[in-house]
């Protein structure tokens, strides 16, 4: 099995890593490909940035199709571009935000999530909401950290994470958390034994679903909304676009 696991930023370092948790946790016979979009924001911290990202995820699954992908994950916690890709191949699209959604709420009633940084907060707040999560999600909570803090060890990055859930333990009265960045898909281990709770990581629990989904021959319906697109001709620098 071929999973494409894209990082929608284009900081290589943080795709290497992303790929490297995903392979940790993958069947054997299944093949992780770690790709980043050429173009794009080499972080994701505003919706801008979510905006340009989604154009770069469409082009890495485009070049999926041609190496007869199985699976896709969008390994960055905004999902961006998730329902455009799911339109673009008959193979199952996961998004990092939603897989990490399913699996805190089947081991726990309640969760919180903590992110980067709190202005990127809304964005998890409005998945919760179209994915039919937000009652099971007590806090979104931010550990104040640019995404790229998460590239540097000197950062000390990870201890701010643990502090804002050892916060969330404290007050959320919950039984897990989602963490909310694909750049954190090393941490949970580490996480988990400093905090005492289940740890949720989006990439690895997307690849478990793609990898679940995939066998089961389960794909993206073709049938409805999920259609390939309509043919049709795009102008200027999307010309290579045009079918
Ligand atoms: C992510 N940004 O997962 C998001 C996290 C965030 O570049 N990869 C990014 O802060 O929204």
């Amino acid at each position: 099995m071929l999973i494409r696991v894209i990082n929608p930023n284009t900081t290589r370092s943080m795709t290497e890593k992303i790929g490297a948790s995903a392979q940790r946790v993958a069947a054997p016979g299944t093949r992780i490909v770690a790709s980043n979009p050429d173009s794009g924001p080499v972080s994701i911290e505003s919706h801008f940035d979510e905006a340009i990202s989604a154009v770069g995820v469409a082009d890495e699954v485009r070049k999926g199709e041609k190496e007869g992908t199985d699976a896709y994950v969008i390994a960055c916690f905004g999902d961006p571009g998730l329902l455009a890709a799911r339109e673009l191949t008959r193979a199952p699209v996961l998004g990092i935000a939603e897989a990490a959604f399913h699996l805190a709420t089947m081991i726990s009633t309640r969760f919180s999530i903590v992110t980067t940084l709190s202005r990127t907060g809304i964005i998890a707040e409005h998945l919760l909401q179209s994915y039919g999560f937000a009652h099971h999600c007590r806090r979104v909570r931010a550990a104040e950290i640019p995404v790229l803090d998460l590239e540097d060890d000197g950062a000390c990055a990870l201890n701010r994470i643990v502090e804002e859930c050892l916060r969330a333990k404290a007050e959320d009265n919950i039984g897990a958390i989602v963490l909310g960045c694909g750049g954190m898909a090393d941490l949970a281990d580490e996480i988990r034994d400093a905090v005492g709770l289940p740890i949720v990581e989006g990439v690895t629990a997307a690849v478990k679903l793609a990898e679940t989904l995939a066998s089961l021959k389960l794909g993206t319906s073709k049938h409805g909304d999920l259609a390939f697109p309509p043919p049709k001709r795009f102008t200027g620098r999307f010309e290579h676009l045009s079918s």
